[in-house]
């Protein structure tokens, strides 16, 4: 179905539609209510963004080329009607797009929201660290989810989200990400990808909860900062080739609704053995750094909650509820 034109976005939407075809600029005009002044007016507005809009004497208007930009209507190409995402957001530069996320979701937004930024000027991770998100060159991203479960099985949407950017990264780079527990995914044993989980609860009922995705996409190795060289990785690095991060995150946003109704549907069984499929952690000897504890064991396996369980020298099984893995030998 065609989308209908009333503004600057869905202008854009229907030129990419048409397939490289002239879209009359009175017909636009028409169905939009507006004039043919307010029309080339988009148009000249999509050409500051960065688009080359070709017009065409008594025919139309093509769109000729589309710059790199995770911009609504260019992702919503690529999602190609899937019904998981409600709306997207865009920005070109924020602090981080955990609080906007946070606040939208309290102001209503439904299921399925997405914010997303080009730059972010104060990423952050868990506990506050500080999030690498240069301009143009990954996908910093928050994805609003209100599933109807108590807050105890919130942490199991991280390890959804692992399994679907694990796929999205497979499907649109060619590129095995491994999943570190619990919210990293590495290639090579560098960071390629960084998952934060937050919650809006009652005592018993979510909310929301707002998953923050980092994915290192084009970077090149000197674009790193410093202290990240030799831990984080992108997924150009990986192929050698420039992803389109368009592509990757209409992939990720279709996954991650994807894998979130399969777990709704037939609850975490299915999740749990993807997850194992696609871990870097099952059967490798580890330290869980935790604020006033190590643990070293093997990594067995995961949990219906999400825990980690790893097996010490002694035989013992400890679960882990929150830590940082580091191999142990
Ligand atoms: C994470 O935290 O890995 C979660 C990162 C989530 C980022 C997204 S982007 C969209 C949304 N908006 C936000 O503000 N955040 C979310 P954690 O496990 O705590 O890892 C943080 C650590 O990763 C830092 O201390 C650095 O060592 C490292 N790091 C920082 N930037 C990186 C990058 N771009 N690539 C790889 N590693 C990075």
């Amino acid at each position: 179905m065609e989308s209908k034109v009333k503004d600057k976005e869905s202008l854009l939407r229907r030129l990419m539609e048409s397939g490289g075809e002239p879209v009359s600029g009175q017909m636009l005009a028409d169905e939009a209510g507006v004039s043919r002044t307010a029309v080339w007016k988009w148009v000249r507005e999509l050409e500051e963004d960065g688009y080359t809009v070709r017009s065409i004497r008594k025919k139309g208007y093509v769109l000729e080329a589309s710059p790199d930009r995770l911009s609504p209507a260019l992702i919503r190409k690529y999602l190609n009607d899937d019904p998981f995402v409600s709306e997207i957001i865009h920005f070109e530069s924020v602090g981080s797009t955990m609080p906007i996320a946070h606040r939208e979701a309290q102001n209503g937004a439904p299921n399925g929201t997405v914010i997303v930024a080009e730059e972010q000027t104060e990423g952050r991770g868990r506990l506050a660290r500080p999030w690498s998100s240069a301009a143009g060159k990954g996908i910093w991203m928050s994805v609003i989810l209100k599933p109807d479960i108590p807050p105890h099985r919130a942490p199991q949407f991280t390890l959804i989200t692992a399994v679907a950017i694990c796929r999205a990264i497979r499907e649109t780079a060619d590129v095995e990400a491994r999943i570190k527990w619990p919210n990293d995914l590495l290639v090579g044993g560098c960071k390629v990808t960084g998952i934060l989980t937050e919650l809006q609860a009652d005592p018993d009922r979510v909310q929301a909860i707002i998953i923050g995705t980092g994915i290192n996409v084009n970077q090149e190795p000197g674009d790193f900062p410093e202290e990240l060289a030799d831990i984080a990785t992108s997924l150009r690095i990986e192929s050698g080739q420039t992803v389109d991060r368009a592509a990757l995150a209409a992939s990720v946003l279709r996954n991650i609704g994807r894998y979130s109704s399969l777990y709704l549907e037939e609850g975490f069984a299915p999740i749990k053995a993807l997850w194992e499929e696609n871990s870097d952690t099952i059967g490798r000897k580890v330290n869980a750094v935790m604020m006033r504890e190590t643990v070293t064991g093997t990594a067995i396996g995961i949990t219906e909650e999400g825990v980690l369980e790893i097996r010490t020298d002694d035989g013992t099984v400890r679960g882990i509820y929150s830590a940082d893995i580091v191999p142990a030998e």
